[in-house]
């Protein structure tokens, strides 16, 4: 029965702007710092992830990139060097509402931080890994990293690198994470749409974000981010769609077995049925890690877009639900009766 002696007040759901994500803190980054940018398209798209404010937590390690909680007005916690995907595992675990994003430096996930990045991909734990790649280690001025290229010279390899670089998007993959994609700062917004979809995942997403260090590693990027040799250098991905390239779409990418070949689209040999055409829902790991190899492969366009995403479901899902099964059949369980069962001993 309807109780009237109930009052309610219609509060109007709140409808967030970008201002509401920006926190008052000065950004203390270098001029031209591609983090400005990827600090923008979050701000610009978190009011589109579906998410109350206070139900948003950025979790970071340690570095330039790591700074990124301390700007968005939104819980955070910047947390010590490699650990953000350990602790951002805690927070989504002990606060399943959350949505737990992390950001992080090529040198905080893939060094200190490789191990707890591959078993949060394979858990697929609900988190929103956000990679900011400058191949370098940014804030202790200049080290190689591990996704820098084979032969850097930097203050640590004054003779060049002699270690083999990661490909973030394979090691991803192989881990099992559940949505892999890449983009750029330069490339606003093909950023946001990039996150605007690992928002929207229900699992552990993984953005690479080439991003440009103008201090230590600065162009890195250049051939892919301006106008005039972007068309040639990226390929970008859409599901559904034929692998094109070039000022005029005049490239293609076809498959010879399992080899990528770069085809002309004008020369009367080659049409555009002739291309490899994306498929982000494949089951099949193979594609991707076809398509992660373009990079390794001089003269190949550097694709960019959501490489694969597909369904499992989450650790934290699994969990609670174990837990409320197993709270159902042998009821609440007791800590002190945990820790004092007889298998402890007192040391005499
Ligand atoms: C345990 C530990 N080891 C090493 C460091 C030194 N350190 C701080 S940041 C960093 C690497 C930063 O590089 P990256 O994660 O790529 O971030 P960027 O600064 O480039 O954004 C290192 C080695 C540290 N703070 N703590
Ligand atoms: S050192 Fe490089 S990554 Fe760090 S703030 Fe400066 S430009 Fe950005």
């Amino acid at each position: 029965m309807e109780n009237n002696n109930v009052n309610t007040i219609n509060v109007p759901e709140v409808k967030y702007t970008p201002k509401d994500f920006a926190s008052d803190v000065d950004v203390k980054w270098c001029p031209g710092c591609g983090d400005y940018s990827i600090l923008a398209q979050v701000q610009r798209t978190s009011p589109d992830f579906g998410v109350k404010k206070e139900n948003m937590v950025w979790i970071s390690g340690i570095g330039c990139s790591s700074r990124f909680p301390y700007y968005m007005n939104t819980y955070g916690f910047h947390t010590i060097h490699g650990r953000a995907a350990a602790i951002a595992t805690g927070v989504k675990l002990a606060n399943p509402e959350l949505q737990v994003w992390v950001a992080t430096g090529d040198g905080d996930m893939l060094s200190i931080g490789g191990n707890h990045f591959i078993h949060a991909c394979r858990k697929n734990i609900n988190l929103k890994i956000v990679m900011f790649n400058n191949k370098i280690y940014g804030l202790t001025k200049g080290q190689y990293s591990p996704t820098s290229e084979k032969g850097k010279v930097t203050k640590s390899s004054p003779y060049g690198t002699v270690d083999y670089p990661f490909n973030a998007i394979k090691l991803a993959t192989g881990s099992g994470a559940t949505f892999v994609a890449r983009t750029m700062d330069r490339d606003p917004k093909h950023l946001q749409e990039m996150l605007s979809r690992a928002a929207k995942h229900n699992g552990l997403a993984f953005i690479e974000i080439y991003q440009n260090c103008p201090i230590f590693n600065d162009g890195a990027y250049l051939p892919l981010t301006e106008k005039e040799t972007k068309p040639d250098n990226v390929v970008v991905l859409e599901h559904g769609k034929p692998l094109v390239f070039g000022a005029n779409k005049n490239k293609g990418i076809k498959l010879d077995g399992l080899n990528p070949v770069i085809i002309d689209l004008e020369d009367g040999k080659n049409s555009i049925n002739d291309c490899f055409v994306h498929d982000e829902l494949d089951d099949n790991p193979t594609r991707v890690f076809l398509l992660a190899r373009f990079t390794d492969i001089p003269g190949f366009p550097t694709p960019i877009g959501v490489f694969r995403q597909f369904h499992k479901t989450p650790y934290d899902i699994d969990l609670m639900n174990q837990i409320d099964f197993l709270t159902e059949k042998k009821g609440k369980g007791s800590y002190e009766k945990l820790m004092f069962t007889e298998n402890t001993w007192e040391v005499a």
